[in-house]
């Protein structure tokens, strides 16, 4: 045996250790792409659905004001203790570093005290009502996976609408209302999270849950991510496996999660009280010490790492798939229409990877090396793609028709289709001279 046979058996035992390692304490991660195999035709690589991990996402955000003078400092001002209207000897001095509450100090991290924070302009203007919007961004498709959440030094606002964009910012949806009094402030019926079922999970709600005000022990507002994913893996997230056959079937499911950008609109500062006291507008402002917001890129399935370089973040793409979310095959790899990579089949999902461009591929129906067998068949003899127990067609391409879930259409369509598809087999076993095997 030469060296590179015995360095890549050191790979697959090296691969297929960590691997078994790994599917034994998760079911279900796609956290690899690839790993080698041993098969009839030698050591193969075995293609994968595959995820970057979740991670901390405040830290490749930018974050932008609206109006832009928001914040606090230019010119000095004094505001009032929070909690306490008539201590009102603070200052906040955009130019003296003690002084000031810049929007980084929302995502430095917190534990120490007093804790940091960003804070506003106060409601001087007042009866013009105090708004502002902190839009985040991070010019990259994520997927959030744990609750967001804000942790307000102000008392939590009155009103608040928390929204998202998938489009880079130029479109915004509601993502959850907020507000002391839903019906008052939005027309809507206040709601709970946990009052969502199947049907109504991706509705969004108007909750009073976060909106009572100065109470200094509940200074958090969340947006609970974990509760809608409860809905299909079980309370305590177990069986994620349910979850993620959701989200593949699950266009709109999936896209709830997935953001480009989101958007804090603060409407109305926590006032504590029915009346504004118009005498101590100083009391009353926005100020927050901490987001978090935990997600992952969106790489379609075809990368498990995710990088940031020059202030960007992008999916490093395989499967011969490329950009920013590895939305497209690469450059002759466009044998076949690119196609996300798929959780299905649990636990190892589908890498629906792309294949050579026709031309450069030769005459047989399929070639280990070229992989044009699909959903993980197998290549048998360069004449037959040996299909995974789910999926049938010359290339595995076709999802077979589950009689429990409806079927793909009426019978007689499925019918024709199949027959159509065996007289193209036979076409394409004739043509290549293999019909005799
Ligand atoms: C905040 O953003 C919304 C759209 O999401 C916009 O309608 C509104 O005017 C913005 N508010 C401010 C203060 O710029
Ligand atoms: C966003 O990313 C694209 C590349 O994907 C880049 O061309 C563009 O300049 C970035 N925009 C901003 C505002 O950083
Ligand atoms: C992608 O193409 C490269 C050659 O450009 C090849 O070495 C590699 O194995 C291919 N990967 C997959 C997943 O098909
Ligand atoms: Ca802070």
């Amino acid at each position: 045996m030469h060296l590179s046979g015995l360095l890549s058996l050191h790979t697959l035992w090296v691969t297929v250790s960590s691997s078994m390692q790994h599917y034994a304490s998760e079911y279900g991660h796609y956290d690899v792409c690839k790993t080698l195999m041993k098969s009839d035709e030698g050591i193969v690589w075995e293609y994968m659905a595959c995820q970057p991990e979740s991670r901390d996402m405040t830290k490749y955000l930018k974050v932008r004001l609206e109006p832009p003078e928001s914040t606090c400092g230019e010119p000095p001002e004094i505001f009032c203790a929070m909690g306490n209207p008539y201590m009102c000897n603070n200052e906040c001095d955009a130019n003296t570093p003690e002084l000031a509450h810049p929007t980084d100090l929302m995502f430095d991290i917190e534990g120490r005290n007093p804790s940091t924070f960003w804070q506003s302009i106060t409601w001087k203007n007042y009866p013009t009502p105090l708004h502002v919007n902190i839009t985040l961004s991070w010019n990259k498709t994520i997927e959030l996976t744990d609750n967001i959440a804000i942790t307000f030094e102000s008392g939590r606002p009155e009103q608040m609408i928390l929204e998202k964009s998938l489009d880079y910012g130029r479109t915004w949806q509601p993502y959850q209302f907020y507000a002391a009094d839903c019906l008052d402030a939005f027309r809507m019926e206040p709601k709970s999270v946990k009052d969502l079922t199947h049907r109504t999970v991706l509705d969004i709600i108007c909750t009073e849950e976060y909106s009572t005000g100065y109470a200094a022990h509940a200074k958090t507002l969340s947006f609970e991510i974990k509760d809608r994913f409860a809905v299909f893996a079980g309370p305590r997230l177990h069986n994620m496996a349910s979850l993620y056959s959701q989200l593949d079937t699950t266009k709109n499911l999936r896209d709830f999660f997935t953001v480009t950008d989101v958007r804090i609109r603060l409407l109305k500062p926590a006032t504590g009280a029915t009346f504004v006291d118009e005498q101590n507008l100083a009391r009353y402002f926005y100020a927050i010490s901490d987001i978090k917001i935990h997600g992952r890129c969106k790489c379609n399935l075809h990368a498990n790492n995710c990088n940031f370089d020059n202030n960007k973040l992008s999916c490093e793409c395989e499967h011969n798939t490329t950009g920013p979310d590895c939305g497209r095959c690469k450059k002759n790899y466009q044998g076949r229409q690119w196609s996300p990579g798929s959780y299905l089949t649990i636990p190892k999902g589908t890498a629906n990877i792309c294949i050579p461009s026709i031309s450069s591929m030769g005459t047989n129906v399929c070639d280990n090396e070229l992989l044009r067998c699909q959903n993980g068949g197998i290549c048998h003899n360069n004449v037959r793609c040996q299909c995974l127990a789910a999926y049938t067609g010359i290339l595995c391409e076709k999802l077979k028709c589950e009689k429990e879930s409806g079927g793909c259409g009426s019978k007689s369509n499925h019918g024709a289709r199949s027959q159509s598809s065996l007289l193209t087999l036979t076409a394409l076993l004739a043509l290549t001279g293999l019909f005799k095997i």
